[in-house]
């Protein structure tokens, strides 16, 4: 008995190293925290139970004259002591509000009345492994991108060029681009008169058929499509833009494992064609193709945003040619992409480089995940890591349908992709260990194109 109370008192001693929550404004004495910036609310911490004395005594209190009686519910709630909202104006500026805190005994403490976000995005059950979304600051610059009244309104098209998709996917399904004419239109018939039959969710230009969908096991392309725009909110992971966007699937490969330039020539046409904002190319190889530059300037110019990875190939792309993102300095808004690690921000091992055709980096591994890679979409409604410069594109074709929603739906003009490639690149950090690699050290950060004012307000 006596060991079983020795061993409850033990229990309650709290332990040397025991840390004590303080209350900042009780124990430390300063009344008024403000930071001095031009806040348009303070929050005033009230002792309740003191202002109900006050006034009963009809002693007037200063500073909670400026908040309404209604306001204030004198001893309902359990906390003697309650936070109260209070708006600055002219009457009641921010040295007036010092002054009367210090001199009010009701009033504990005075601080600045801080904006916070929902903590709602990324709620998908996956999201905290997502380590690529942390790397660029996704969730902090989701307020700015969709909740102001400046934020994206209209869905957001981005293309992929790539080896098909997942339709079913329940992460992707809600965000598939449709060609509502040939979804309501009949079979065999290019309903829409753009020249390809039934190309509801996209096109397959190997196998000329309607159908995108992966015809082989090589899900590269529903990998990607997740990491940019899968739904957020839901079940699974997030994308880059994970509402307000809309996939248009391009499939270029069909039934092979490789694919040849005339077909993404096409695919790029189509996109443009057809409404794609934001096309993105995670595919590479060695020579020149000018039909894919045409193309590619061809899209350009219809306004289209163009993303391509680097290639893994660990070469300088700016010395040795590697199709298609060597072009990249010859056009302005094509975006050539290298991958970083999300967790440490160095290149990862396999990306190609160049200080000056590569222009932004992205995660595209992650040292500390399954496979070094980056966690999204796969075939068959999974989920599954991957790494490569595909995926750092692709993430980057995501931030740039981002910044192509806020300018389009902000201002109302066209659009032009070289201010894109523009607003991205100034807004991403500069690191010194990245120079040898992107032009500037580039590497994506969502929160310095919120930062840096680069945006419309
Ligand atoms: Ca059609
Ligand atoms: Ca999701």
């Amino acid at each position: 008995m006596l060991i079983s109370i020795s061993f409850v008192a033990l229990a309650c001693q709290p332990k040397a190293s025991t840390t004590v929550a303080v209350d900042p404004f009780q124990y430390i004495g300063h009344k008024v925290r403000l930071s001095g910036v031009q806040a348009k609310t303070i929050s005033v911490l009230v002792d309740d139970a003191c202002l109900r004395q006050m006034r009963a005594a009809k002693i007037n209190s200063r500073l909670l004259e400026s908040i309404p009686t209604n306001k204030i519910q004198l001893s309902v709630r359990k906390s003697p002591i309650q936070s109260h909202r209070i708006e600055v104006s002219p009457q009641t500026t921010q040295l007036q509000i010092k002054e009367w805190a210090n001199e009010d005994p009701c009033v504990i403490g005075v601080a600045d009345n801080q904006k916070a976000t929902t903590q709602a995005y990324g709620s998908d059950p996956l999201y905290s492994k997502q380590s690529h979304l942390y790397n660029i600051h996704s969730a902090e610059a989701h307020d700015f991108f969709f909740d102001r009244p400046t934020g994206i309104k209209k869905d957001v098209i981005i293309a992929f060029i790539d080896s098909g998709i997942d339709l079913q996917h329940q992460d992707l399904r809600s965000q598939l681009w449709v060609n509502n004419d040939e979804l309501n239109g009949d079979p065999g018939i290019d309903d829409d008169k753009n020249g390809f039959i039934d190309d509801v969710y996209g096109y397959n230009f190997v196998s000329d058929i309607g159908d995108p969908s992966h015809q082989t096991i090589n899900d590269h392309g529903t990998h990607l499509t997740g990491l940019a725009a899968a739904a957020i909110n839901n079940i699974g992971g997030a994308g880059v833009i994970g509402q307000k966007v809309k996939i248009m699937t391009l499939n270029v490969f069909g039934k092979n494992w490789e694919t040849e330039t005339v077909y993404i020539d096409q695919a790029i046409r189509y996109a443009a064609d057809n409404g794609a904002n934001v096309i993105n190319i995670s595919i590479g190889g060695r020579g020149p193709s000018e039909t894919t530059a045409s193309a590619i300037v061809y899209a350009l110019k219809k306004g289209c945003v163009i993303t391509v990875a680097a290639g893994n190939t660990k070469q300088d792309i700016g010395e040795d040619f590697y199709f298609p993102a060597s072009y990249a300095p010859q056009y302005s808004g094509l975006i050539s992409v290298a991958a970083v690690d999300a967790s440490l921000n160095t290149p990862c091992a396999f990306t190609n480089f160049s200080s000056s055709a590569v222009k932004i980096a992205a995660p595209g591994c992650d040292a500390a995940a399954i496979k070094s890679g980056l966690l999204s979409t796969r075939l068959g409604d999974k989920y599954g890591y991957k790494s490569g410069t595909s995926q750092a594109s692709a993430i980057v074709a995501g931030a740039a349908a981002l910044v192509y929603g806020v300018m389009r739906d902000s201002s109302g003009a066209m659009v032009q992709p070289a201010e894109v490639e523009r607003i991205l690149t100034n807004g991403s950090d500069s690191r010194s260990a990245l120079f040898r690699y992107v032009s500037g050290g580039r590497k994506l950060n969502l929160m310095g194109l919120t930062h840096k004012h680069l945006l419309a307000n």
